[in-house]
């Protein structure tokens, strides 16, 4: 596994308009002065770090039928997906740090229209699959899957600055791994689209090491597709990462979210990793952010190869006195 070549495409998406807290916007700051690019290195994975995306203010951005904000995710994400497009075509797997969960609907945009065909794996306490007419708070970082899905197509409006948006995912293509926190809309959603889904109540009663087997076994079942990961750091339990928007008790350990990345990484099939919703200016005290933002950067090493079980170098000749 440390023969494999890791090389990863650092995009900073500092947005925060898919929902109304303040301070989500300087995640990517927060996980870059975290040590992430060095530790990566550090660890052998080729790093292209992208700098941060611009967006500029979007000018009269009334709510549209109670979404607020969709001109500016809708920009945002058009931005997004053209980046992610170039990191993927450059040869890299591409990393999104968020930013709010609306992102999502840009990279993985981003990501299928650069290799055509792919599968995600959406670790979140949160199924984010509210429709525009479903949403009861009008956040578009609870909506992003609605937009991606080709099934749901037809329930969803017409909308400014997302005209651009074509749905590229089918749903027997994703797998929700650590929901929690569903509307019953969502639920209803997950169960007519037949969705595959572990719960945390699937977690509890699999253990995360056949969550994984079976995840895998699930998405390479025919064909083996590019894998997207969307890892909302609100899937640990707020005990670990509570610096986050929308947290949720009865959450993964640090070491189930871990194993996730670690599994996913193995596979060999990783192409794209989302790391979205660390907010520094949440969370009671800079001990509890340091432990989101140290638990989001570790889950990212995690994805490019490193391992608790430790990594030999291969090249490495022992001393001899
Ligand atoms: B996150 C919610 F109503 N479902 O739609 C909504 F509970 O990206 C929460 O997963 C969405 O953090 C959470 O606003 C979005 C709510
Ligand atoms: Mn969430
Ligand atoms: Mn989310
Ligand atoms: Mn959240």
């Amino acid at each position: 596994q440390s023969r494999h070549h890791f090389s990863a495409g650092i995009i900073g998406a500092p947005f925060s308009k898919g929902q109304p807290k303040r301070g989500v916007e300087q995640g990517p700051d927060v996980i870059r002065g975290a040590g992430l690019i060095q530790k990566l290195q550090k660890q052998g994975c080729a790093v292209k770090d992208y700098g941060d995306l611009h967006f500029p203010q979007v000018e009269d951005d009334d709510p549209v039928g109670g979404v607020k904000h969709v001109r500016a995710v809708g920009r945002a994400n058009q931005r997004l997906s053209e980046a992610v497009k170039k990191a993927k075509t450059d040869g890299h797997c591409s990393v999104v740090l968020g930013g709010d969960h609306s992102l999502a609907i840009g990279s993985i945009h981003g990501h299928a229209s650069a290799v055509r065909d792919l599968s995600v794996v959406w670790v979140d306490a949160h199924a984010d699959i509210n429709t525009p007419l479903t949403t009861s708070t009008g956040n578009m970082h609870g909506q992003p899957m609605s937009y991606l899905l080709r099934e749901l197509v037809s329930k969803i409006p017409v909308l400014p600055n997302l005209s651009w948006l074509q749905p590229c995912l089918s749903a027997r293509d994703l797998v929700y791994i650590g929901l929690r926190d569903m509307d019953p809309e969502e639920s209803f959603i997950l169960n007519l689209l037949e969705v595959k889904v572990f719960s945390m109540v699937q977690v509890d009663q699999l253990g995360v090491a056949r969550v994984m087997e079976e995840t895998c076994d699930y998405l390479t079942d025919k064909v083996k597709k590019p894998i997207h990961l969307s890892y909302d750091i609100d899937a640990i339990d707020p005990s670990v990462t509570p610096a986050t928007g929308t947290p949720v008790v009865g959450g993964l350990t640090y070491r189930e979210g871990v194993a996730i990345a670690e599994h996913l990484c193995q596979t060999g099939l990783l192409s794209a990793v989302d790391l979205v919703e660390v907010n520094p200016l949440l969370g009671p005290n800079p001990q509890a952010v340091q432990s989101t933002v140290h638990t989001a950067v570790d889950l990212l090493l995690a994805c490019f190869g490193r391992r608790r079980e430790g990594n030999p170098p291969s090249d490495y000749q022992l001393p001899e006195p």
